[in-house]
């Protein structure tokens, strides 16, 4: 059967899937519990490893425990409203008891505000712009709901262009960066969670108040690594089902690396970009470490 790779419709300036603008206000109405804990991230920025981090330190390390469904089902997407087999975000909120773990693409200023105004904590990760590009790209060929990604060059002038679902990479990281202070929101970097997962597995468990044993957070160091999420069916996405998800042009775990923008862009691209990059970022200071 085949699948609609959906138009795109801007929401306050933000293009998002139709099928989240449609549903707009329902969204920006949700209302979490103070207790709730919102991750969120611009798309193929470290999403699902900082959730599987999240939900083991949550059951103490146990393997099996978060074992006990796939990823969009322990952690609802605020705003996915996709065709079957996930049943939208809000549903699956709705018959959950809080403390609830929830996953958004929106960028901050499109958070539904009850999370700030009910002080829910929230952690955010980044990933270096090059490398969330390409995998995003490698996403939309095998995500057929999303849309087409057409040749590459072009694809990189959409992602400098805020033209990609979920809208700018660069609004993205300011708009959290610019507010993690006033919101206590933990800011996290694909890169440093690559380096030395150990230390940011121990951050994440802070912030959440948690204490684990070193044993412990070496067993979740060891889950949560590429290969072993990899293998794991109920964090690799084999739940999303061939024709939505087909992981036969792309596995949801694609590479899992810091520097894969190398074998994509050419030098005369990676300059462009760069140029550019310097243009947009300039009013903020944060510190990715890669972008050579
Ligand atoms: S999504 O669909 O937006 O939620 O995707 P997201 O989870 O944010 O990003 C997917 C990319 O993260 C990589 N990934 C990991 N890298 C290292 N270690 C672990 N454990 C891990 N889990 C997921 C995944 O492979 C995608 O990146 P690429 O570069 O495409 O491999």
């Amino acid at each position: 059967s085949s699948i609609t790779r959906f138009p795109l419709i801007p929401v306050r300036g933000v293009p998002l899937m139709n099928y989240i603008a449609n549903n707009w206000d329902s969204i920006w109405a949700f209302r979490p519990d103070p207790s709730d804990l919102l991750i969120a991230a611009y798309p193929k920025a470290g999403t699902t490893w900082t959730q599987e981090i999240v939900d083991l330190l949550l059951h103490n390390g146990d393997a099996e425990a978060c074992k006990r469904a796939p990823t969009p089902v322990r952690n609802p997407f605020l705003e996915l409203f996709s065709p079957p087999p996930i049943p939208s975000g809000l549903d699956l909120l709705e018959k959950m008891d809080p403390p609830r773990v929830i996953k958004t693409h929106l960028p901050f200023q499109l958070v539904p505000p009850g999370f700030w105004e009910n002080k829910c904590k929230s952690i955010y990760v980044a990933r270096n712009a090059k490398d969330n590009l390409v995998s995003y790209y490698y996403f939309d060929l095998m995500n057929q709901t999303q849309p087409e990604p057409g040749p590459f060059g072009g694809y990189i002038h959409k992602f400098m262009q805020g033209e990609l679902s979920w809208g700018s990479w660069y609004d993205h990281v300011k708009g959290y960066w610019l507010e993690r202070e006033k919101r206590n929101i933990l800011y996290l970097f694909y890169e440093d969670m690559k380096e030395n997962p150990r230390r940011e597995v121990e951050r994440i468990m802070k912030y959440l108040d948690l204490s684990v044993s070193d044993e412990v957070v070496s067993q979740i160091v060891e889950l949560t690594s590429f290969k072993n999420m990899k293998e794991n069916p109920m964090a690799n996405y084999s739940c999303v089902p061939s024709p939505v998800f087909d992981q036969s042009i792309s596995p949801f775990m694609r590479k899992g690396e810091v520097g894969d923008w190398k074998n994509h862009f050419t030098a005369e691209q990676s300059k462009l970009f760069d140029e550019d990059y310097e243009k947009q970022m300039k009013d903020v200071d944060i510190p990715f470490r890669t972008l050579i």
